[in-house]
C-alpha cells in the first residue's frame, strides 16, 4: 500500500491500512507484529540509518528484527544496535543546520526551550549562493496569473506522490493563491529556480509568515511549503541549496525560525501524527485503488457502512460569513491555547483562512461552518475543511480524487471541563462536517491525529492510514510534543493536547 515515501510529505493520498477495517475490533494488538512488506520498504526509506544496517542482513533476519522494534523507533531514525544510537552522520546537510539532533531530543530533561543559534541579520549574505551552470534563481510573482500557473504546473507534475505512483497532489491555482498570499506574505519567499535557456521553472520552495506558540512562547516563523524539484533534477543536492536560499531570505527579513512538515524523517521531529481517512464515496475510492475490500466484506456492505445522512444534525449550523470573524477569532484563540504547539492567528488571518468569498474564475478552497445558537445567536462551534485534489495516475475511469482535509475547529464545550461532553459534541460537529463535505461532492475526508481528533476518528469511521506527518521547527529547540498516537502508532487520547496547528 502507498506510504509517505522518503521524499514525500506523508500527505499524498494514503490508503487505509489493509485489513484495518476487518480488524477494527482488535486495535489493542501491536501494529509492529502486522507490519507488511510494503510498509517495511517505506519505513526503510524514511530511516536511512536503519536501511544501511539492514542491507547487509538476510531478509528473514531483518524482518524478525523489525518485528521486535516499536513503531516510534522505526519512524524516528533509531538504529538497530539496541543502544538507541541515532544516525545524524547520514544526514550530510541536516547535520550542518540549526536543528536538534536525534539524541538531544531523546534526552527530554535537558531541553531548554528556545532558539538554537542567534542570527545577526547584518552578517547574512546579501547574495544567494551560485546555482550550477544552466540554472538561475528567480522570485515568483504569484499575483501574475502566468507565474501562478507555472508553479501550479511544476507541482502538478512533480510534487508529492504515493509510493506506487498512483496518486499525486494536485494543488489548484486557487489553492496556491490562498496558501501563499496570506496576510503579510512576501514575494521574496516564493523562491524558484529556472533553466537559464528555456526559462522553465524547475524547482520551488515557498514560505509565508505567521506566529506560533510553543508552550506559550510566541515566535514569529515562516511556514515553509511546496519544496519541489523537477523529476529530472533529483538527487543532485539541490534541496540544501534551496533551503539555504529561503533561510537567507528569511534571516534578512528578521525571521530566524521556521515550521515545516514532511513524511520524511529528518533531524528531528518535534511531533509526529498519523493520517486517518473517512471514505465518503467508498465505491470510487475502491475503483481508483485507494480503498480495499476488507476480507469477508462485500462492496454493498462497504457502501452501506460508509453512508451518511443527507442533513446535518446541529441546529444553527451554517456557512461562516464575514460577520462571524470576531466570534470565530475569539473562540479559536481560546481553543488553540489548549495545545502545546499552536498557531497564534490574527483577526486578519481568520478572515483569510476561513471565510470563503465567491470570486469568478476561482475554485472554492476552504469550507467553514459555524454553529449559531438559535436562542442566543452566539457562535458556539465551528468546523472547517479544505479541498486538496489528487490526480489519479493511469486509471481508466477516474482522473481525480477530491479529498477534504479537516482544518481547524473549536467548540465552547471544550471549556466546560467535561471530557465526555466534549467527545459527544465533537462526534456531532465533525460528523456534520463529513455530511457537508459529502454534499460538496468530496470523495474522502482526511484528518491527522492532532487537535482533539483522537476523540472521534474511530467512531466516525475514519480508517488508520499508513502515512505519517512529522512536524519540525527550524532553529528552535523544544521538548517533544505529543501527536495523538502512542509508541505503537495507535490512536491515544492520553497523547492529545500537543499539536494544535494544521499545515497545508
Ligand atoms: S515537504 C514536501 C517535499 N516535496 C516533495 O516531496 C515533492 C516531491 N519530491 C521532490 O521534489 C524532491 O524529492 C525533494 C528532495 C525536493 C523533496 N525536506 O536535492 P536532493 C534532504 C527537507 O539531492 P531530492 C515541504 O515542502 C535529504 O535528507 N529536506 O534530494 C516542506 C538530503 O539531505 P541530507 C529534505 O530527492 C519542506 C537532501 O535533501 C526533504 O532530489 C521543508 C538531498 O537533496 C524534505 N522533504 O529532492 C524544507 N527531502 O543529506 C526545510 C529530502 O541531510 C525548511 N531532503 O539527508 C527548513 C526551514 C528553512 C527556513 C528557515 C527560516 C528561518
Amino acid at each position: 500500500m502507498p506510504d509517505s515515501k522518503d521524499k514525500g510529505k506523508g500527505k499524498a493520498p494514503q490508503r487505509p491500512e489493509e485489513g484495518e477495517e476487518a480488524e477494527a475490533s482488535n486495535k489493542s494488538s501491536s501494529n509492529t507484529k502486522k507490519i507488511s512488506p510494503k510498509m517495511i520498504e517505506s519505513l526503510m526509506n524514511m530511516n536511512p540509518a536503519l536501511k544501511n544496517e539492514l542491507a547487509s542482513m538476510d531478509q528473514d533476519k531483518a524482518t524478525q528484527l523489525l518485528a521486535n522494534m516499536d513503531m516510534s523507533q522505526l519512524l524516528t531514525g533509531l538504529s538497530l544496535d539496541g543502544k538507541n544510537k541515532k544516525d545524524m552522520a547520514s544526514y550530510k546537510f541536516w547535520q550542518t543546520q540549526p536543528v536538534p539532533r536525534f539524541e538531544d531530543q531523546a534526552n527530554q530533561k535537558a531541553i531548554t526551550q528556545g532558539p538554537i543559534k542567534i542570527i545577526n541579520p547584518d552578517e547574512v549574505s546579501r547574495t544567494p549562493d551560485a546555482l550550477v551552470e544552466g540554472f538561475e534563481w528567480c522570485t515568483l510573482d504569484l499575483t501574475d496569473p502566468e507565474e501562478l500557473k507555472e508553479l501550479y504546473e511544476l507541482l502538478n507534475n512533480h510534487y508529492v506522490e504515493d509510493d506506487n505512483a498512483m496518486f499525486r497532489f494536485s494543488y489548484s491555482q486557487s489553492f496556491l493563491h490562498w496558501a501563499l498570499m496570506s496576510p503579510g506574505w512576501k514575494k521574496e519567499w516564493h523562491v524558484g529556480v529556472r533553466a537559464t535557456k528555456s526559462r522553465k521553472l524547475v524547482a520551488s520552495i515557498c514560505g509565508v509568515p505567521t506566529e506560533i506558540r510553543v508552550r506559550n512562547q510566541k515566535i514569529k516563523v515562516t511556514e515553509i511549503n511546496f519544496l519541489c524539484i523537477h523529476k529530472k533534477l533529483r538527487s543532485k543536492r539541490l534541496t540544501p541549496v534551496l533551503i539555504k536560499e529561503i533561510t537567507r531570505r528569511c534571516y534578512i527579513n528578521g525571521i530566524f525560525q521556521a515550521i515545516y512538515t514532511g513524511g520524511v524523517v529528518l533531524p528531528t521531529p518535534v511531533s509526529s501524527c498519523r493520517y486517518y481517512h473517512r471514505p465518503l464515496d467508498w465505491l470510487k475510492l475502491y475503483e481508483v485503488g485507494f480503498s480495499f475490500l476488507p476480507h469477508g466484506s462485500t462492496k454493498a456492505r462497504q457502501i452501506t457502512k460508509n453512508q451518511l445522512p443527507e442533513a446535518t444534525a446541529l441546529p444553527g449550523l451554517r456557512p461562516m460569513e464575514v460577520k462571524d470573524i470576531d466570534a470565530v477569532y475569539d473562540l479559536l484563540e481560546r481553543y488553540m491555547q489548549r495545545f502545546q504547539l499552536n498557531q497564534a492567528f490574527t483577526r486578519e488571518e481568520i478572515e483569510h483562512w476561513f471565510v470563503y468569498k465567491k470570486t469568478e474564475g476561482k475554485d472554492q478552497v476552504v469550507w467553514t461552518y459555524v454553529v449559531e445558537d438559535p436562542q442566543t445567536h452566539k457562535i458556539t462551534d465551528f468546523v472547517s475543511f479544505y479541498n486538496l485534489e489528487s490526480t489519479v495516475i493511469n486509471n481508466p475511469k477516474h482522473d481525480t480524487v477530491r479529498a477534504a482535509y479537516l482544518y481547524y475547529y473549536a467548540t465552547e464545550t471544550a471549556f466546560t471541563g467535561d471530557e465526555k461532553a466534549l467527545k459527544k459534541r465533537l462526534l456531532v460537529l465533525i460528523n456534520d462536517g463529513l455530511i457537508c463535505a459529502k454534499n460538496a461532492k468530496f470523495d474522502v475526508f482526511n484528518a491527522l491525529t492532532l487537535h482533539d481528533n483522537p476523540l472521534f476518528l474511530e467512531q466516525l469511521k475514519f480508517g488508520a492510514g499508513d502515512g505519517q506527518l512529522h512536524f519540525y521547527l527550524y532553529n528552535y529547540r523544544a521538548a517533544p510534543v505529543p501527536g495523538g498516537i502512542n509508541d505503537k502508532n495507535q490512536l491515544d487520547e492520553k497523547k492529545m493536547g500537543g499539536v494544535g496547528i494544521v499545515m497545508l
